[in-house]
């Protein structure tokens, strides 16, 4: 039993008091200077780019360059207060808590992070601050539905009301887009080098689709700032990876427990962390590849088998674990039927359609996937999972099913995943009448077209902006439409996903 010792509050001046067993900064944080903005500090950045960087700058690096790139948080909305509050008092600390599959936890407090700015109380410094020569990226984390697109479109929707704003008043931006063309146009003006626009979203091609609405945008404001950005900033693509569920009250204790830690925000992840980048950066990088990142020509492969196989395979427990009555990707793992039928997903339709990966075995990427998923220290849950599957699916399983349909392979594995988020967004309850906590922008259209069902069971197939024509697909529609049914007579998915195992 631990003898409860003197609580610790987590800051600069209290890190030589820290046990051994938690790592720290071994580096001078005094030294570094702010070469990374990121907007949007949430677990994610916390659990990877600013890992990443913080690795470099300790064991990865001990020369001079590495300290050129400390980071700088900005939230831009309200609810980033809490955030900006809790690192403020922490002198920007904080522990990420690496759960092993095995019980071990390595314990690690952050230091690349070192300062945080409100872009909502004053944006005139925030633009500064990334209008100062020594930003050389700025990167962001801002999930889908920060790129402001419009959903029948999928270009940049100037009409939204911050879009209007910022035109407007492009001195006090609401949108990231107008501080990143703001801070853009100054350094223009001041003969200054761009900086590079790092999208660290989990989205394909996150480069490109950020250069393409960042021009979109700018055009509207000032078509030869835009030709500057076309010409001299660069969006490299990456795909991102480390699952890093919500962060929890025991997270918090355990560390009050165990070490006498005060840290009001820790971050929990799994030991996994995967980061391949396109190497185009206009104004230095740092050196990540010293720690683990991969840089290579062409990131398509790399996020189509994450994507495909990761992200859906969640999506694929998340559902159909979620109408079951499951609460964790563990949970659903170690639920033989559940994991079996994973891997058949993955087997039989994720994987025909994917393309090879040079140097990946996918068949070992596959393996290690169930690894991870079943790490049983990670309670990542389903209602995490579940969140915005609306943006999630069209990305993740929809491609796969259409390929699928184009070369008449297997598609009742995803159909039944398709099923199950139809009477997942009508009912919202599991198969038990168990209450279903759904989060999607589109949560009410979802619920709509879904509550549709019994007069027309391909009523959620034709949202279109989520399943494109997928509804006009017969070999699709015959097979959806009988497990739709069946699941509405009897929400028990079990038995229909053995079903699919059977045929
Ligand atoms: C998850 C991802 O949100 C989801 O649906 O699949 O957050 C996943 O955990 C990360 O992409 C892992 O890198």
């Amino acid at each position: 039993m631990n003898i409860k010792q003197e609580t610790i509050p987590l800051n600069e001046e209290n890190l030589h008091r820290l046990p051994p067993d938690v790592a720290r900064p071994t580096y001078q944080r005094s030294d570094l200077k702010t070469g990374i903005i990121h907007v949007g500090v949430g677990g994610f950045h916390r659990s990877h780019e600013a890992y990443y960087t913080d690795l470099l700058m300790g064991d990865g690096d001990s020369q001079a360059d590495s300290k050129a790139w400390g980071i700088c948080g900005i939230g831009l909305r309200e609810p980033d207060r809490r955030i900006a509050s809790v690192l403020e008092k922490q002198d920007y600390l904080y522990t990420l808590i690496i759960r092993h599959p095995d019980g071990k936890i390595e314990n690690r407090v952050i230091g690349s992070l070192i300062d945080f700015m409100m872009g909502i109380d004053d944006p005139g410094a925030v633009i500064d601050r990334m209008a100062s020569p020594d930003t050389k990226i700025v990167s962001l984390t801002i999930t889908e539905g920060g790129y402001n697109l419009d959903a029948a479109t999928g270009e940049f929707d100037i009409n939204h009301p911050d879009a209007q704003h910022d035109l407007i008043n492009p001195e006090q931006p609401k949108l990231v887009f107008g501080y990143l063309t703001a801070a853009l146009q100054k350094r223009r003006q001041q003969g200054l080098p761009p900086f590079t626009i790092q999208s660290c979203d989990n989205i394909q091609h996150n480069g490109d689709l950020t250069r393409r609405v960042v021009l979109e945008f700018a055009r509207h404001q000032d078509e030869e700032l835009a030709k500057w950005i076309e010409t001299n900033v660069a969006f490299p693509n990456a795909m991102v990876d480390r699952i890093t569920p919500v962060t929890t009250n025991d997270d918090i204790e355990y560390l009050e427990n165990e070490f006498g830690l005060a840290d009001e925000w820790p971050v929990t992840c799994e030991p996994f962390c995967q980061w391949v980048i396109e190497d185009q950066f206009v104004n230095g990088r740092p050196e990540w590849e010293k720690v683990g990142a991969q840089f290579v020509p062409d990131v398509t492969p790399y996020e189509k088998m994450k994507l495909r196989l990761l992200n859906a395979g969640h999506s694929v427990l998340g559902l159909l674990g979620s109408v079951y009555g499951h609460e964790t990707i563990d949970g659903c793992v170690s639920d033989e039927l559940f994991a079996t039928y994973l891997r058949r997903f993955m087997d039989v339709e994720a994987t025909p359609v994917l393309d090879a990966v040079e140097g990946i075995d996918l068949a070992a990427y596959k393996d290690t996937l169930i690894e991870r998923f079943g790490n049983p220290n990670i309670k990542d849950q389903l209602a995490r999972i579940c969140l915005e599957s609306s943006s999630k699916l069209p990305v993740f399983l929809v491609p796969t099913i259409r390929e699928n349909l184009a070369k008449d392979g297997s598609i009742r594995f995803a159909a039944l995943v398709i099923a199950a988020w139809c009477y997942y967004s009508d009912r919202q309850v599991d198969q038990h009448g168990k209450e279903l906590d759904i989060v999607d922008d589109k949560k009410a259209e979802l619920h709509e077209a879904a509550a549709g069902t019994s007069k027309d069971p391909l009523s959620f197939l034709k949202i279109t902006s989520v399943f494109g024509d997928l509804a006009q697909s017969q070999r699709f529609t015959e097979v959806y439409a009988e497990m739709v049914n069946a699941l509405y007579r009897n929400p028990d998915v079990s038995v229909l996903m053995r079903e699919a195992l059977r045929a």
